[in-house]
């Protein structure tokens, strides 16, 4: 028997009799379903990326050549601004922990809903109106914001875009508002809301990386809240909190906006992580390496993201102790990143590998994020940093982190849990082939950015040295690649979300309890409480060596075997482990 088939058997009684598909009007509504509300953040993110999609597609067709010939240069500032703020805020930020965190972590750990299922809705509800507040920016009188997403005074104070910035900020306040209501519902429902059984370290690793993820919302986004507010009383009533004119600076706005903004960036991998974390060893047919390890990295990069924000600030004349502080601290970062990297790596190193769609995106993750990380290390570094700052080698790293990152797991994430959503599995042709353009496109696109950016080709600028014009015109073009990259998926997810194969409870014989129940899911996900029978990486340990040679206890190193010893697990319920070597007594997970 193997350890899905154990896990199932377990969970008979909590698995319902019938799944629960919804009306198509439901999700128009005011649901206080998680499970709606999480394809209601999906659905409409994923719209809002289409729209930065464009935005992107306009800002590169205005690069393709040198000369300012598609847009003037103050609508380009303004297409690059609103293109980043809806990526950030609209799309990555609430697809992540909005869509993914509400869909999935109430049902990974057993729980029937969030714990505040209103407050959950309440916070979906203010993302729409404050995106069209954000893009109907650009019909009004001087055009959309344009001093870059970072908003920095005193640009963003100038009088020409004094309506744009101002909805900006109010746009930028309600997510913000949005995404606190959410952090604050995870922290509650995953720390109260665990079935019976499940201690913190029978958690799967992405409820982990919600959980960092929503501390780090917590603490930062009040203080984004602050810096904007004092930034619309500078812009609409004239007052100087940022203006030197008046006894102000403008570097205080710089410390809030990063304290805020470095964390955001962890806002928008942490959750990517834990998917990865998840979607590998299904995959690979193998227990996870270092669950623990996995799990604590995330806290202690959750915590070190909260110290290292003034590496943004290298050039604004921090004093020299100060940088070199930011610069070890952020170096240090490196640190659990590289534990969770070589994690993977170790996870999916003799595995028997399913190269489906979410796999492939699973791998093309690591790699990429593998190469934005490396590219952070090297702007840490303050000497290479002043050299580097403002150029496209920045633009580079964020893209490699953000779309080679977060992006990739997002997709990784769509095509792994789609037949739960939805009851029906997605095509797999189709499925690599988005992912051979997405990769392609991908590199083509943000590859040669490096080595623009170390030549010197400043950011932010519509009109460049003719002596950049080869390589920006292969960045246009795969950037063309990867707006044609979409199609496949789209066209993919509508025709499979009606007329798929109908997708079975637990297709990809998952151990982890949202595979416990119907695909999709009924109103409350379970009949019962579900109960852990295996712990929720125990692969190819079925009759202990099937699946894949993982010796399941090894004399000379048992930390690195998959036994009950290891230190590479996460364990299972002792009481209710259903192989005889496991099984100890009576649990001591339940209280
Ligand atoms: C669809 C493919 C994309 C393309 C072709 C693209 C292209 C670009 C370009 C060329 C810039 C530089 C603008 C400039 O400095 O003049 C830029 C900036 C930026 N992009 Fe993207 N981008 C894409 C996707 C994304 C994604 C998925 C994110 C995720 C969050 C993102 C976040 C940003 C940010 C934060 C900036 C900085 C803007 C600023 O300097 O204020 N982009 N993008
Ligand atoms: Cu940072």
């Amino acid at each position: 028997m193997t350890q899905a088939q154990l896990q199932e058997n377990a969970n008979f009684a909590a698995h319902p009799e019938e799944g629960g598909n919804r009306n198509w009007r439901d999700y128009f509504g005011f649901s206080t379903d998680h499970k709606v509300i999480g394809i209601q953040y999906l659905v409409t993110t994923y719209f809002f990326y289409l729209v930065g999609g464009s935005l992107a597609t306009a800002v590169r067709t205005e690069l393709a050549t040198p000369e300012s010939d598609f847009v003037s240069p103050e609508l380009y500032n303004s297409l690059f601004t609103i293109h980043a703020t809806v990526m950030i805020f609209l799309w990555i930020v609430p697809t992540l922990t909005g869509g993914f965190g509400n869909y999935l972590v109430p049902l990974m750990i057993g729980a029937r809903d969030m714990a505040f299922p209103k407050l959950n809705a309440v916070a979906f509800w203010m993302i729409p109106p404050a995106g069209v507040l954000l893009i109907s920016s650009f019909f009004v009188k001087g055009g959309a914001a344009s001093a870059g997403w970072t908003s920095y005074p005193p640009l963003s104070t100038l009088t020409e875009t004094q309506i744009g910035e101002a909805m900006w900020i109010m746009s930028v306040l309600v997510l913000g508002t949005s995404s606190i209501l959410a952090a604050l519902n995870f922290v509650v429902t995953i720390l109260k809301m665990r079935t019976p059984g499940m201690g913190l370290f029978q958690m799967p690793l992405f409820c982990w990386a919600m959980l960092a993820t929503s501390a780090l919302a917590l603490i930062a986004t009040p203080v984004l809240a602050g810096a904007l507010i004092l930034l619309a009383f500078d812009l609409l009533a004239g007052t100087t909190f940022f203006n030197p004119t008046g006894g102000g600076d403008p570097v205080v706005y710089q410390h809030l906006f990063w304290f805020y903004s470095h964390p955001a960036v962890y806002i928008m991998i942490l959750p990517a992580f834990g998917m990865i974390s998840e979607i590998l060893p299904v995959h690979a047919r193998k227990p996870i390496f270092g669950y623990a390890a996995i799990a604590l990295s995330s806290c202690a990069i959750s915590f070190l993201g909260l110290i290292v924000w003034a590496h943004h600030m290298f050039t604004s004349g921090t004093p020299d102790w100060l940088r070199m502080f930011f610069m070890v601290t952020t170096m240090v970062i490196a640190v659990p990143t590289g534990i969770k990297v070589f994690s993977w790596l170790a996870t999916i190193w003799g595995g028997k590998l399913r190269l489906n769609s979410a796999m492939l995106f699973a791998m093309g993750f690591v790699s990429m994020f593998v190469i934005g990380g490396l590219s952070g290390v090297m702007v840490a570094a303050v000497p290479f940093d002043i050299h580097v700052h403002d150029t496209y080698f920045v633009v580079a790293h964020l893209h490699y982190v953000l779309f080679g990152g977060s992006v990739f797991g997002i997709y990784a994430g769509i095509y792994h849990w789609f037949p739960k959503m939805t009851g029906r599995m997605l095509d797999e042709a189709w499925g690599r082939i988005h992912f051979v353009l997405n990769f392609v496109g991908f590199n083509m696109a943000f590859l040669p950015m490096h080595k623009l950016g170390l030549e010197g080709m400043p950011r932010r600028i519509a009109i460049y040295d003719p002596k950049f014009a080869t390589l920006n015109l292969i960045c246009s073009i795969g950037a063309y690649i990867l707006a044609i990259s979409t199609i496949p998926f789209l066209v993919n997810a509508a025709w499979s979300w009606f007329y798929g194969p109908k997708a079975s409870s637990n297709p990809w014989n998952g151990l982890t309890l949202e595979w416990m129940t119907t695909s999709p899911p009924p109103v409350e996900n379970f009949d019962a409480d579900p109960v852990l029978a295996t712990g929720p990486y125990d692969y190819g340990m079925g009759d202990r060596s099937t699946e894949v040679d993982v010796p399941f206890s090894d004399a000379e190193s048992p930390s690195l075997s998959a036994g009950p010893a290891s230190a590479l697990r996460a364990e299972p319920d002792p009481a209710v482990a259903v192989h005889p070597d496991d099984r100890q007594g009576e649990s001591h997970n339940r209280d």
